[in-house]
């Protein structure tokens, strides 16, 4: 376990809707170049770089063509290197992101495995031939429809692609694959990055034999425990750690699709010898049905009391199996997080900052996701300003196989299309949010005219300082990383509420995340304690408590 790298703050970056330097309209590797002092400002120790490898882009990056090489429209290597070297002078690390469960289908490994039935290259993937005129087996693509596609100009083949059907999925069970993969790490390793987040890396092994998912069921079926955290996905990991990750210090983040606690320390537990941090995806599926997050059924209704049983659970998790967590409420696969938990109306300012405490204030690697900070808000996207892949997919999916009426199944999509989180990043109130000087690539949220960094900087008030204090405030003591967590007022409505402490220090933490006025009564102990984080002008410890909508506060109480 590298402690250092654990108590760091770490900011995602989508690069194509960051910061576009040469007047394309799509972000790249100069523009985040330009913007390493504001980062640096931020105060954050490490970049996660979604993927800037060549890529034809049907998953904007990670279905990729070429790991050694960088996407044009974002640069070049060159630039990658000059990253490395002006962030490494700000002391800020760069933390790539691995995409290896799949491949673009324009790899040349793929290609190769196209043209030559009989090329070594066909065992990278799984080509497997159709089951009475249907596909191999019955599993659903991660993104709707089947998981196989047909390939063309050959009879009743197939080949697996759990994503879109252009990501083709990496047979890992062939070791050459697997030391394929080690030379791409070794490589961007010694370039100069610090890590790698790991793409759904728990489901890389795939059940012998590829058989039918509950073959009784009609329709497509999610594979489940025949894709996820299988044992081989931990023997290659360990493999993997053993030939290079245990050689390099950074930190090594697995994405984990569906995972436990019992897996999550498997994974990352301070004895494994697999990864350092694990995300798990619970919060982001709350509100949604069993088929996850285009399942409507539930309306997307969820409850405080829901949302912190979760947070509970992973909490007490990680400490009882002992592992640490990424902690995140927004990532590029998900709407903003001020949209979704908070308000991004009436309560904007102070609920972005009441979820941003909550971020900071939890015990491991704390995430956010580029706009967070400024408290980037959700936008109605029309069907035309539509990009992702999946928002489209499911479009029809959601009217042909689920028989939704049109209607319903755009506002679905709307609500939770991960086009949300990729709206170009709202620098300033100049043109285009100052992300770029044409017509970017993709729809600037009309907000940035007062949603907006360079508004923020000048504002004591705003969110970005907001950001920054909670950063100063993490920073400072690795209380909050790695100390203990005991939750407070479990069965207060609104209330999210904890006590941190290690043997030197304690801190207790209290968040409304309503939109209302609450009451509690306040431990007579804390009233005359330091108060080192609020979001609210004047808050006032008293014994019989009030809240205000969203309000939150920290209490240094040794
Ligand atoms: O996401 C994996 C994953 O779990 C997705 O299915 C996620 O649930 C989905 O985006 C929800 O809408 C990773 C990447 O983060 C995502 O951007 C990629 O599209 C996906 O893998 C395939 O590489
Ligand atoms: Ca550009």
């Amino acid at each position: 376990m590298k402690k250092s790298s654990i108590h760091s703050v770490v900011y995602q970056i989508w690069p194509r809707s960051f910061n576009d330097s040469n007047d394309d309209g799509i972000g790249d590797i100069q523009g985040i170049i330009q913007k390493l002092d504001y980062l640096k400002y931020l105060g954050i120790d490490q970049i996660w770089l979604s993927p800037v490898f060549v890529s034809p882009n049907k998953d904007y990056g990670y279905d990729i063509q070429d790991y050694y090489n960088i996407q044009p429209e974002f640069g070049s290597l060159e630039d990658m290197d000059i990253l490395i070297s002006e962030s490494k002078k700000r002391d800020i690390k760069i933390i790539m992101d691995l995409v290896a469960n799949h491949t673009s289908d324009q790899h040349p490994w793929f290609q190769e495995a196209l043209k030559d039935k009989n090329s070594k290259y066909r065992d990278f993937y799984f080509f497997r031939e159709g089951k009475n005129n249907q596909e191999p087996n019955n599993w659903i693509s991660l993104f709707g429809g089947s998981a196989w596609t047909k390939v063309k100009n050959e009879d009743n083949m197939y080949y697996l692609s759990l994503f879109t059907p252009q990501q083709t999925d990496l047979n890992w069970d062939n070791p050459e694959v697997r030391s394929e993969i080690e030379k791409i790490l070794r490589f961007w390793l010694e370039r100069g990055i610090s890590g790698f987040r790991m793409d759904v890396i728990n489901i890389i092994s795939k059940k012998e034999g590829l058989p039918d998912k509950n073959p009784h069921k009609k329709g497509y079926q999610f594979a489940d425990d025949y894709i996820v955290s299988r044992e081989k996905s931990h023997e290659y990991i360990q493999e993997m750690y053993d030939n290079v990750l245990k050689d390099y210090p950074g930190l090594f983040i697995g994405e984990g699709l569906l995972i436990s606690p019992e897996q999550a320390r498997r994974y990352c537990g301070s004895n494994s010898k697999e990864l350092d941090l694990m995300f798990h995806f619970d919060t982001m599926l709350i509100g949604c049905g069993p088929l996850g997050k285009y399942d409507f059924r539930k309306l997307y209704r969820w409850s405080i009391k829901e949302f912190k049983e979760i947070y509970f659970k992973w909490q007490l998790a990680s400490i009882n199996h002992d592992f640490y967590l990424g902690n995140f409420l927004s990532n590029h696969d998900n709407g903003r997080a001020v949209s979704r938990f908070g308000n991004d109306k009436a309560f904007h300012n102070v609920s972005a900052k009441a979820l941003l405490s909550l971020i900071f204030m939890s015990r491991g690697t704390p995430f956010i996701y580029q706009g967070e900070e400024i408290g980037m808000t959700n936008i109605k996207l029309d069907v035309e300003d539509w990009k992702d892949f999946e928002a489209i997919n499911d479009y029809e999916v959601l009217q042909t196989m689920m028989h939704l009426p049109k209607g319903i199944a755009k506002r679905v999509i709307q609500k939770m299309t991960r086009d949300q989180a990729r709206t170009p990043m709202q620098w300033s109130d100049s043109d285009y949010g100052g992300f770029s000087n044409v017509k970017p690539w993709m729809i600037v949220n009309p907000n940035y005219s007062y949603i907006n960094v360079s508004h923020q900087q000048v504002d004591n008030n705003s969110i970005l300082n907001f950001t920054k204090l909670c950063i100063e405030l993490y920073k400072k003591d690795p209380c909050f990383a790695f100390g203990q967590i005991e939750p407070l007022y479990l069965e207060h409505k609104q209330l999210l509420a904890f006590r941190r402490f290690n043997e030197s220090t304690e801190y207790v933490v209290y968040i409304n995340m309503s939109n209302k006025y609450i009451h509690f009564k306040l431990n007579n102990e804390y009233i005359n304690k330091e108060l080192v984080l609020s979001n609210y002008s004047n808050p006032l410890l008293i014994e019989k408590m009030i809240m205000r909508p969203y309000e939150t506060i920290v209490i240094k109480v040794k």
